[in-house]
């Protein structure tokens, strides 16, 4: 290996064996109950609690660890409201044909529609944007590497964080995202709007589609050699 700087790897925990199966099993059984939600409570969410998600979701690994992702986490009753309207609108002409008849079709099990209203509800709204330069510091403007995978990693890092800690999730794409930019106040030259995850207390009436409950099984989403 090349000259660099280097620390030993001193915090990695060995388990027994028994316990690692146990291990694996049960955070198995976390994911599980991990489910898109789309009727929010405006139960108020602690700032430290969404700080912290984002620490850990800036944990993830990234193209020469850069960390190429910037997070807006939107409390704000006032920019929460400008989302939801730019939002459905951009929703609107997308159910009423832009998205195509098949796209429609995929949608109908899960019964989504243009009304976001969850967009204000929920009392955070984290717009993950992805930034094209930048480098290990924040101020860097290098080229950056595997941006879209590095973010995807970093998004699911946060998603799996909000699970964790008590919080129901909803991934949200409204297409194009590029108002986000704007409301938001990012770089429009360089960084992009990557994925809108709105967070909180499920409603207590909340409901999933019976169509995200099934999973592929295991023999059809893997193989080993
Ligand atoms: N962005 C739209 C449509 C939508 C698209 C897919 I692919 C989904 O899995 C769910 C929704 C919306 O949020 O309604």
């Amino acid at each position: 290996m090349q000259e660099h700087a280097s620390v030993p790897l001193e915090d990695f925990i060995e388990y027994p064996a028994s316990e690692m199966l146990k291990r694996a099993r049960d955070f198995y059984a976390t994911c599980r109950r991990r489910h898109s939600v789309r009727a929010f409570s405006d139960r108020p969410v602690n700032r430290e609690l969404i700080e912290t998600c984002l620490r850990a979701a800036g944990t993830a690994p990234s193209g020469a660890n850069h960390q190429p992702w910037h997070f807006v986490a939107i409390g704000s009753a006032e920019v929460k409201k400008q989302i939801r309207a730019q939002a459905e609108a951009l929703e609107q002409s997308f159910y009423q044909g832009r998205a195509g008849e098949e796209w429609l079709q995929a949608l109908k099990p899960l019964g989504t529609d243009a009304n976001k209203s969850y967009l204000e509800v929920a009392p955070w709204l984290i717009a993950v944007f992805s930034q094209k330069k930048g480098g290990i510091h924040a101020s860097d403007k290098q080229q950056n590497y595997y941006v879209h995978e590095s973010v995807g990693l970093a998004t699911g890092f946060l998603i799996q964080a909000l699970h964790q800690s008590g919080l129901a999730t909803l991934t949200h794409t409204p297409k194009p995202m590029s108002f986000l930019t704007e409301i938001c106040g990012r770089d429009a030259d360089n960084e992009r709007p990557y994925m809108l995850i709105v967070a909180g207390y499920p409603a207590e009436n909340a409901t999933i589609p019976e169509h995200a409950l099934v999973k592929k099984e295991l023999n059809e989403i893997a193989s080993f050699l």
